[in-house]
């Protein structure tokens, strides 16, 4: 059995059960205007990992394998936003209000979009998701049974927001789960370190880690 070099220990990987999935690489999240800058946050953060996280999506494209993007976000009537998410935040910008980039956080809007250097490729799944966890409200169980896909490689933000969620949704699902370390961020370091930490304490109860060149040289020389 092929392994990828993991905490706390190596992973069983698969590569024919294998997807990453990329999490809510919005600008909503990464730019000034939009709703990661409006509850607060250093959003600079968010792009300093950009050049990992496209380097770990190039090398699953490279390998032929399947890349699947997320997108939180709401439909225009704010139908499936309910109030107790709509009444976070800062009071002047919520979700659905008119902001530098669009309304924030709604399905179209230019600030829901993913950051261009990350933009999906022709044929790539794209999950529109009113909620944290990827497979609330979604059709991704669906698409990740009927492509075979056991084994999930996750990036993207935030580590212990979206992230953190969707590991632990797919875990009780039963999908293996490895977070790219270099691929996640969070707006507070101590957050990221502490996701890291508990998701692969106790035998890796949530899942494992890796460095994202050790993920791409296994899928490299699958
Ligand atoms: N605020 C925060 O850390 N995250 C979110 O609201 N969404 C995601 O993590 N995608």
């Amino acid at each position: 059995m092929a392994k990828i070099k993991a905490e706390p220990f190596a992973f069983p990987v698969r590569h024919d059960q294998l997807a990453l999935i990329v999490i809510d690489m919005q600008r909503d999240f990464a730019e000034p205007g939009g709703f990661g800058a409006s509850l607060g946050n250093d959003v600079s953060r968010i792009t300093r990992i950009v050049p990992d996280v496209k380097r770990l999506i190039q090398g699953f494209r490279n390998a032929g394998l399947p890349v699947i993007h997320t997108m939180e976000c709401h439909k225009p009537d704010l139908s499936d936003l309910p109030p107790a998410k709509r009444d976070r935040g800062s009071p002047i910008l919520r979700i659905g209000d008119e902001g530098p980039m669009g309304r924030i956080l709604i399905s179209g809007e230019p600030g829901t979009a993913i950051l261009p250097e990350l933009a999906p490729a022709e044929g790539e799944v794209i999950i529109e998701k009113p909620g944290k966890g990827a497979f609330y409200n979604t059709e991704l169980s669906e698409v990740l049974q009927q492509r075979g896909i056991k084994q999930l490689v996750f990036a993207g933000v935030t580590t212990e927001v979206c992230v953190q969620t969707t590991m632990r949704e797919a875990n009780d699902r039963g999908y293996q789960c490895l977070l790219a370390e270099e691929a996640t961020e969070s707006y507070f370091p101590e957050f990221k370190a502490a996701t890291i930490a508990m998701i692969r304490a106790q035998g890796a109860i949530v899942g494992w880690t890796a460095h994202v060149d050790d993920i791409l040289e296994s899928i490299t020389n699958a």
